[in-house]
């Protein structure tokens, strides 16, 4: 029996010391040794991970990302479900333009209650005993002016403001893009028209979003603008009761011009809320990376991917300096009003493959109008 337990005990001693050496073999195997580790292994999956992409353009700023970096405290950041609620207003077929009109008292519910009141004045003015029958039931009927009655129902409005060219009836166009014009990235539907050549625009003109809002794009200040445009854009800041938000464009490229500080003086001195919009970011992205020589297209070594990386975090970080001065340089960031800044490109280029930004701006002019919360 002791023999027994002996025999036993010796031969798990054994057992262990050769499981013991077994697995410090197989530790030892197991490391790889120095010489054969690669530097850098194409064909392998794990060390291709941390390569920038292929497609170098996914990493490239968007104006999303523009809405994000420079949003303010004040501001949260849209979420999803706030996004699918405004893209389903907007997708409305109900979209369209209303009116267009280059005097404020022209706009239909203006000039439907001036000449409502002319005439009432008029009545009153009138013999009594010759206002007949017939006055009667005309001042009592609905008669519209010519006006088209569906113009006369009253909706919240927004302004779209900015310097000649600045690129407001483009974004008119983009806001009213319906859901299947919205997948194209080259749709060229016009509600408004655009044109290269500054001051294109002489009207206020009304575009209706799912009957719920109307846009007011409006004839740009400063270089071949007009004074008598720019007294009826003064006039409806100045007088409408509706406007529940100005959305005042900056061409990213140009830069705020002296015109646009005066306007955010006289938006602030009216009480009228602002908002600002950075238009043509795409022209920002391709003026900082173009100098950049990015390899776009071919077959890319891990080198070339690795100095592709390097290159769009230079171009990156020279967009957002390329913003940060504008606001710097202009005072922005010390405005009392705060406004929200909103970044956009209508179109697109070899650096940024789709339009960004305009579900964004839809949610703004929803939720100044307490459409969307
Ligand atoms: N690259 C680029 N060009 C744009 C963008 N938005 C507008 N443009 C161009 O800028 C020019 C002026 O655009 P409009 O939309 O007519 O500008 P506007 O502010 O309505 O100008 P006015 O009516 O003259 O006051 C046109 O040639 C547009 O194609 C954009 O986001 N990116
Ligand atoms: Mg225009």
């Amino acid at each position: 029996m002791k023999r027994f337990h002996g025999f036993k005990r010796y031969n798990k001693a054994l057992y262990l010391i050769s499981r013991r050496y077994a697995s410090i073999d197989y530790l030892v195997g197991s490391i790889p040794k120095p010489s054969l580790v690669p530097t850098i292994k194409p064909s392998s999956k794990p060390e291709l991970k941390n390569l920038p992409p292929k497609d170098i353009r996914k990493l490239i700023i968007t104006p999303l990302q523009l809405n994000d970096y420079f949003r303010h405290e004040l501001y949260q950041k849209p979420k999803a479900q706030q996004i699918t609620q405004s893209q389903a207003i907007f997708s409305s077929t109900k979209n369209k333009h209303e009116w267009s009109h280059a005097k404020y008292d022209e706009i239909p519910d203006i000039k439907y209650n001036r000449l409502t009141k002319l005439k009432e004045d008029q009545y009153k003015k009138m013999d009594k005993y010759k206002a007949s029958e017939y006055h009667e039931t005309f001042f009592n009927s609905r008669k519209t002016f010519g006006i088209v009655p569906e113009h006369l129902k009253v909706l919240p409005e927004v302004l779209l403001l900015g310097h000649t060219n600045s690129g407001k009836s483009s974004l008119v166009n983009t806001l009213l893009l319906n859901r299947e014009e919205n997948k194209s990235v080259s749709s060229e539907t016009q509600h408004a028209f655009v044109s290269k050549r500054a001051g294109y625009t002489k009207t206020l003109s009304s575009y209706n979003v799912g009957n719920k809002v109307r846009i007011i794009d409006s004839p740009g200040y400063g270089e071949f603008g007009d004074s008598k445009q720019g007294e009826v854009v003064m006039d409806y800041i100045q007088q409408r009761q509706v406007l529940r938000r100005a959305f005042l464009l900056i061409d990213s490229i140009e830069g705020f011009q002296e015109e646009d500080l005066v306007l955010i003086d006289s938006l602030i001195e009216e009480g009228v809320p602002f908002e600002l919009i950075f238009t043509k970011v795409d022209e920002v992205i391709r003026k900082n990376f173009s100098k950049l020589k990015l390899k776009l297209n071919g077959p890319l070594s891990p080198d070339q991917r690795l100095k592709n990386g390097e290159l769009v975090k230079l171009g990156n970080e020279r967009v957002i300096s390329h913003f940060d001065r504008l606001l710097e340089e202009n005072g922005v960031k010390d405005l009392v009003t705060v406004p929200k800044l909103l970044f956009n490109n209508g179109q697109t280029n070899d650096y940024i493959a789709m339009r960004h930004g305009y579900k964004e701006i839809r949610l703004a002019i929803l939720q100044s109008c307490g459409i969307i919360e």
